[in-house]
């Protein structure tokens, strides 16, 4: 069975059909990547609507799916739910516009959208759990942002901009193969009590912190890796704040199991932070689900109730931010495994003084 027999047969009973038009839905779905294009999928059938731009592409593209020509979009989705004797079709809850909702009334009245029905939540929940293909593609992504990070070290020195690091590390990932650049934070100084601070002009100095979180897509799924280092020297506090950290996310690994709840491996880094002399300063969440989106449900955060499960993959990051004067985050990617769980980033974690 096929991702999308596999989606459709999971929905309610009185659900007879879906529409799919989001992005990552479609790309998870279909393996196509476009930014257009509309998945219809009945009980009886898969018909993806694109385009004259992706439709050669799509036709070599994708298995399993009838690749039809869009032409007049919404006659075809009518004629295909018609054909299906579908009435009653479940849109993206979370991905369909009021608009575009609006519009399928309009030009389908006999057909009953539902706003309300389990789709979205069935789509997040096939995505959480990575196939042996998908973890491949997500461990040569992290690959990159390794290799990356050691070209980069060769980089940092005093008066280099944080906007000059961060095309640095655009440039050296894509010409090490990947794809393109997710997004990057270069956070120096006082910028780096900031945890998503947007590189600036400012210069680095001797005695900085400087953080870097950046990710690479490959082959449509991204990576996300950060470490903080030093320039020059480091005082007392920045040590302590840099092993507290390091501390931090060493007691949530200790959790990650299939079973834990989520929020307890966020508890246990939060608890450490919380009992040293940096009570208060971890304001963020502890992780988050990564894939085909940076971010991605579940989250390892207060209040999410979700048990692992092994093919999960979530960032593990931890941090401390002192306002005003510094600040230290650390991620690692991991995935869920039968007994515990693997870390896709290999960079080194002791403190780097450059
Ligand atoms: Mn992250």
């Amino acid at each position: 069975m096929n991702l999308m027999e596999t989606l459709i047969k999971s929905l309610p009973d009185d659900v007879d059909a879906a529409l799919i038009t989001g992005d990552f839905n479609r790309r998870y779905l279909t393996g196509f990547t476009s930014s257009a294009g509309t998945l219809v999928l009945t009980r009886k059938r898969s018909a993806f609507l694109i385009d004259s731009r992706y439709y050669e592409g799509a036709c070599k593209t994708i298995r399993d799916c009838d690749v039809m020509l869009q032409d007049k979009l919404y006659r075809q989705i009518g004629a295909l739910l018609e054909e299906a004797r579908a009435n009653t079709v479940a849109v993206e809850s979370d991905v369909c516009t009021v608009k575009l909702l609006n519009t399928y009334r309009k030009e389908m009245p006999d057909i009953t959208f539902l706003e309300d029905n389990r789709l979205s939540e069935q789509l997040s929940l096939m995505r959480r759990i990575k196939t042996p293909q998908e973890l491949a593609i997500m461990r040569k992504a992290q690959e990159y942002t390794d290799k990356t990070f050691a070209y980069i070290l060769e980089k940092i020195r005093p008066g280099v901009t944080e906007k000059e690091i961060a095309l640095e590390l655009d440039i050296a990932g894509r010409k090490m193969g990947a794809d393109r650049l997710a997004f990057v934070i270069v956070a120096s100084g006082e910028n780096s009590s900031q945890p998503h601070c947007t590189p600036s002009d400012r210069a680095l100095r001797e005695g900085d912190f400087i953080t870097l979180d950046f990710g690479f897509f490959v082959d449509g799924y991204c990576s996300d890796m950060t470490r903080t280092i030093a320039l020059g020297h480091v005082t007392d506090k920045q040590r302590q704040v840099y092993e507290t950290v390091r501390q931090a996310q060493d007691a949530a690994f200790a959790k990650i199991k299939p079973g834990t709840v989520c929020r307890q491996v966020d508890a246990a880094a939060r608890n450490l932070i919380d009992a040293s002399p940096f009570a208060g300063t971890f304001g963020h969440g502890l992780g988050h689900s990564l894939g085909l989106e940076v971010h991605e449900a579940p989250a390892f955060n207060r209040t999410c109730e979700v048990p692992l499960e092994p093919g999960m993959v979530l960032s593990v990051e931890p941090g401390i931010y002192l306002a005003g004067e510094f600040g230290v985050r650390i991620e690692d990617v991991v995935v869920c495994t039968p007994d515990g769980f693997e870390n896709l980033t290999k960079s080194p974690k002791e403190l780097i003084i450059l």
